[in-house]
C-alpha cells in the first residue's frame, strides 16, 4: 500500500475493516475557529459495524496466540508510524479539535509513547501459581484476553485517548474496534489506517465511525464484542453500562469529572497561581481533568485570587494554527460554548463577581469561530458552575474558612476523578489527600495523566483504570487451571 503524503490523505481517511480500506456516506468535519469544512468522515453502515466486528472476532484467537513480544513489536511499529508522520497528525487534530498546534503535537506524541509504553509491557503479564493441600495437584491462575473490544471516545483528547484504549488492548491480546467521536474522527482513523500500513495483522484493530446514537450503539451492544472501554460524558457511560448489563459485558468507564482545587494559606503561591492557569485553561478548560472549582482560604484569597484573574486576563485565544501561538482555541463544539454561555449567566444572575473574561471573544476572525475569553468568577458554592462540568475556560474561586470547610465542599459532589492541593505543610499534604474521594490527588502539581500513572474515576467519574499497568490488566481475565497429576498410571 501507497504511503499518504499529504494532508488530504489525513483529513479524508477511510475507515479500516480487516485490515482494507473501508468506506461510507461521507460526513463532514468542520474547524471549530472557522466553520470551514477542513475534511470528511466516512459514516460506517450497520453492515461495516458487523464487519468490524467480526473481523475482530475472527482475528482474536490468533493474535491472542502470537508471542507477547512479537505483539509489543507491532505496537511499536505502530508507534513509529505515528511519529514518522507526526506532523501532518498535529496539523489534522488542531484542525478538527481546534487546540493550539503545539499541544496537537504533544498530544500526538502522547499517543505515540502509549504504543512504546504496551509494547514494552506485553511481555509482563503474569500469572500465579498457588499451593494447594495435594502434592500432586497443581494450581495456576493464568491471564488471557477478555475478547474482542469496542473502543469509544470523545472529542477533547480524540488520538491520546484512543490511544490510552487500543494500546493497552492489544498489548493484553485483545482484537479492537473503535470508534472515534463523530467531532474529531480524523486523526484516529488516519492513525488506525496507518497502523494496518505498519504490518498489524488484518482484523486485529478496525475502526468505524458516525454517531454515538446509530454507530456507537450497534458497536457497544454487539453480541460479539466481550469488552467496553469509553471516555466521554457520565450520562453516556451510564447508557452503556446498562446496556453492557444485559450481556455481561466487561466494562471500563472514564467519565465527566469535577475537580477542586485547594489552596491553603501556606500554599506555595507562584506554583499555586501558575498551575491553577494552566489546569482551568488548558485546550480551553475541555479537560476531564480541568480545575472546576478552586477552594482558598480565606487568608490568602484576595492575593490568590488578584494573580490568578492578572495571568488570565493575558491569555490570547486564536486558531490553533495562528502564529504566534494562541494560548487558547475554540471551544469544540456549539453545545460546548452554550454551555458556558449559560453557566455564565447563571453565575452573574447569582451576584457572583465576573473578575475577567464572562464574554465570547470575537472580532476580526475569532467572530467565525467558538471562542471564549478565559474567565475568572468568585461567588458562592452553589454556582451551576462550582456544581457541574462547564467544560470551558472558565473557573470559579470560593472563599473557605479552613481545609476542613474545602476537604468537604470537595469531597461534596458525585465527581470523583482528581483534586489539587496546595500547601507547604506535609503533614496536611498527606491526612488530606488521604481524605479526598478522588482517584487521583495532585499536591502541589498538575501532572499525572499519562501513560505510566494509574488513572480512574471514583464516584460517578468511571469505573475501572486506565494508563499504568493496571489499564492494561482490564483487558485480562484469570482463568484457574487445576491439574491433578496423581492420576492411576
Ligand atoms: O460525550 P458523549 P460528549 C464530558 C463532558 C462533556 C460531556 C459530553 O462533561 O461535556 O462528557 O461530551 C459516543 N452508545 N466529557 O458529548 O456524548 C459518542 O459518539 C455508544 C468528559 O462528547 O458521551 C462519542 O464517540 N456510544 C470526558 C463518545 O460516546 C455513544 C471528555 C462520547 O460522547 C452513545 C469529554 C451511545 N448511546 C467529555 N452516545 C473525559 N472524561 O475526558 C454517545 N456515544
Amino acid at each position: 500500500m501507497t504511503e499518504p503524503t499529504t494532508l488530504a490523505a489525513f483529513t479524508q481517511p477511510t475507515l479500516t475493516i480487516a485490515g482494507q480500506p473501508a468506506h461510507g456516506e461521507p460526513d463532514q468535519v468542520s474547524d471549530p475557529a472557522t466553520q470551514s469544512v477542513i475534511g470528511y468522515a466516512p459514516v460506517a453502515s450497520a453492515a461495516a459495524v458487523d464487519a468490524a466486528v467480526e473481523s475482530a472476532a475472527e482475528a482474536s484467537g490468533s493474535w491472542a496466540a502470537l508471542p507477547a513480544d512479537a505483539r509489543g513489536a507491532h505496537l511499536a511499529a505502530i508507534a513509529g508510524w505515528i511519529r514518522q508522520h507526526a506532523g501532518d497528525l498535529a496539523t489534522t487534530l488542531t484542525l478538527e479539535q481546534g487546540k493550539p498546534r503545539s499541544e496537537a503535537a504533544g498530544e500526538v506524541d502522547a499517543a505515540a509513547r502509549a504504543f512504546d509504553y504496551y509494547a514494552a509491557e506485553a511481555v509482563r503479564i503474569r500469572g500465579e501459581t498457588i499451593p494447594t493441600a495435594s502434592p500432586t495437584l497443581r494450581s495456576v491462575a493464568i491471564r488471557q484476553p477478555v475478547g474482542v473490544t469496542a473502543a469509544i471516545g470523545t472529542w477533547n483528547y480524540p488520538l491520546g485517548i484512543m490511544a490510552w484504549k487500543i494500546a493497552p488492548a492489544l498489548a493484553a491480546g485483545c482484537t479492537v474496534v473503535a470508534k472515534p467521536a463523530e467531532q474529531t474522527p480524523l486523526t484516529v482513523l488516519a492513525v488506525i489506517a496507518g497502523a494496518a500500513r505498519a504490518g498489524l495483522p488484518p482484523g486485529v484493530l478496525n475502526s468505524v465511525s458516525g454517531t454515538g446514537a446509530t454507530v456507537g450503539t450497534s458497536l457497544a451492544s454487539h453480541p460479539l464484542v466481550r469488552k467496553i472501554s469509553f471516555t466521554g460524558g457520565t450520562a453516556t457511560g451510564r447508557r452503556l453500562l446498562h446496556l453492557a448489563a444485559d450481556d455481561i459485558k466487561s466494562v471500563t468507564l472514564e467519565l465527566g469529572g469535577h475537580s477542586p482545587m485547594i489552596v491553603l494559606a501556606d500554599a506555595p503561591m507562584v506554583l499555586a497561581v501558575a498551575d491553577g492557569v494552566k489546569r482551568s485553561f488548558r485546550n480551553a478548560g475541555q479537560l476531564c481533568n480541568s480545575v472546576n472549582r478552586v477552594f482558598v482560604e480565606r487568608a490568602v484569597a484576595d492575593e490568590f485570587i488578584g494573580r490568578l484573574t492578572e495571568r488570565a486576563a493575558k491569555l490570547s485565544v486564536g486558531h490553533g494554527l495562528a502564529d504566534p501561538e494562541p494560548d487558547l482555541g475554540p471551544l469544540t463544539t456549539r453545545e460546548g460554548l452554550a454551555r458556558v454561555e449559560a453557566h455564565v449567566a447563571d453565575a452573574r444572575a447569582r451576584g457572583a463577581d465576573i473578575r475577567t473574561g464572562g464574554e465570547r471573544a470575537t472580532g476580526g476572525d475569532l467572530d467565525r469561530g467558538w471562542f471564549y475569553r478565559p474567565t475568572v468568577v468568585v461567588g458562592g458554592a452553589d454556582l451551576r458552575m462550582a456544581t457541574e462540568e462547564t467544560f470551558g475556560p472558565v473557573v470559579p474561586v470560593i472563599v473557605v474558612d479552613d481545609a476542613e470547610e474545602a476537604v468537604t465542599r470537595a469531597n461534596s459532589l458525585d465527581a470523583g476523578l482528581v483534586a489539587y492541593l496546595y500547601t507547604r505543610d506535609l503533614r496536611a499534604a498527606i491526612l488530606l489527600s488521604e481524605r479526598l474521594e478522588f482517584g487521583t490527588v495532585n499536591v502541589n502539581n498538575v501532572g499525572g495523566g499519562d501513560v505510566p500513572f494509574p488513572y480512574a474515576g471514583w464516584k460517578h467519574s468511571g469505573l475501572g483504570v486506565e494508563l499504568s499497568r493496571a489499564g492494561m490488566e482490564e483487558f485480562l481475565r484469570v482463568k484457574h487451571v487445576r491439574t491433578e497429576l496423581g492420576y492411576p498410571r
